[in-house]
């Protein structure tokens, strides 16, 4: 009870802020270094390879909550408790529109993901409310890229068919975040709107022990390009990794071998300092 009092007033107070963790398209090359010959190497690029500091596509927008005396509280102490109540309508709200207005100030017209919670898909008119807050806050809907989980989709596959089509026809980038995790089918996959497939980190961080795991990350990659859809390999955190994603032809990662999801006022500084 104490946290859900906490946390409305957290909403209400300002008590909330976003981390921004970068998407990274790897090697500095359009053109995955697997696909490349060794005489091939873009000027520029390092001799031994492709290095963890790729072209930055996008950030995540992850939402962190200040609390006066618990300090940084992590969004696992909290979303479970917001979906509960329903706060994690006026929550969802308040991350959309700081994302967008943060991301509408960069320097550069990168991506930026907003993770989109089952809840605020049972509102029928989530899609003119993302629209107003695009509108209000001047970002280009094509900059906004819209994170669901499989659980949005299975709670009410009618409703989120119609809700997903509706924010892809304002231009709305649409991601399936934690690929693989969940209970959605192929046939979700192709039926509902996506632009991208977010592998699981749980798959990609067993790459280099597991080799069943790299045996359905070299899978989803596949069907990514069968279907068309960009696939962002989650939690990449070493070069191993990030090597074997080159080789299987996987265009986007994240993760902390690019960098953690840190407070927007350090993000500008890793954009300038790109070009
Ligand atoms: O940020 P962290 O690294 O701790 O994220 C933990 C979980 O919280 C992830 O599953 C992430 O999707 C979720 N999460 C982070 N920010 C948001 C948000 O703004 N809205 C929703 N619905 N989930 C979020
Ligand atoms: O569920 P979702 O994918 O939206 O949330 C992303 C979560 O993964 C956040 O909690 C973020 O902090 C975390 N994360 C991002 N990169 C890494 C990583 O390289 N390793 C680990 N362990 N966690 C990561
Ligand atoms: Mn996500
Ligand atoms: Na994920």
């Amino acid at each position: 009870r104490q946290l859900e009092a906490d946390l409305r007033r957290a909403i209400a107070r300002d008590e909330l802020v976003l981390h921004f963790q970068p998407q990274v398209r790897p090697g500095g090359s359009a053109k995955p270094a697997g696909e490349r010959s060794a005489g091939e190497r873009p000027a520029g690029e390092r001799p031994e390879g492709p290095s963890a500091e790729g072209r930055i596509v996008g950030f995540e927008a992850l939402v962190r909550w200040r609390h006066p005396t618990r300090g940084l509280v992590p969004p696992g102490a909290f979303i479970p408790l917001a979906e509960q109540t329903g706060l994690v309508v006026a929550l969802g709200e308040w991350v959309l529109r700081a994302a967008c207005r943060e991301a509408a100030g960069w320097a550069r017209p990168l991506t930026v993901a907003v993770n989109l919670s089952p809840r605020q898909f049972q509102q029928v008119d989530l899609p003119e409310r993302v629209l107003a807050i695009l509108s209000e806050t001047g970002l280009s809907p094509d900059r906004l890229e819209i994170e669901v989980t499989e659980t949005v989709i299975i709670n009410d596959m009618a409703r989120a068919m119609t809700v997903l089509r509706r924010l892809k026809s304002f231009g709305i980038r649409i991601a399936m975040d934690d690929f693989g995790t969940g209970y959605s089918s192929l046939a979700t996959l192709q039926a509902f709107p996506f632009d991208a497939i977010k592998i699981d980190r749980s798959f990609v961080s067993q790459i280099e022990r597991r080799p069943a795991a790299a045996v359905i990350v070299r899978a989803v990659l596949g069907l990514g390009r069968s279907l068309g859809l960009r696939v962002v390999a989650e939690g990449v955190e070493t070069e191993d990794q990030m090597r074997f994603l080159i080789a299987e032809g996987c265009g986007e990662m994240q993760g902390y071998l690019f960098g953690k999801p840190q407070p927007a006022e350090r993000i500008a500084g890793m954009m300038a300092g790109e070009g």
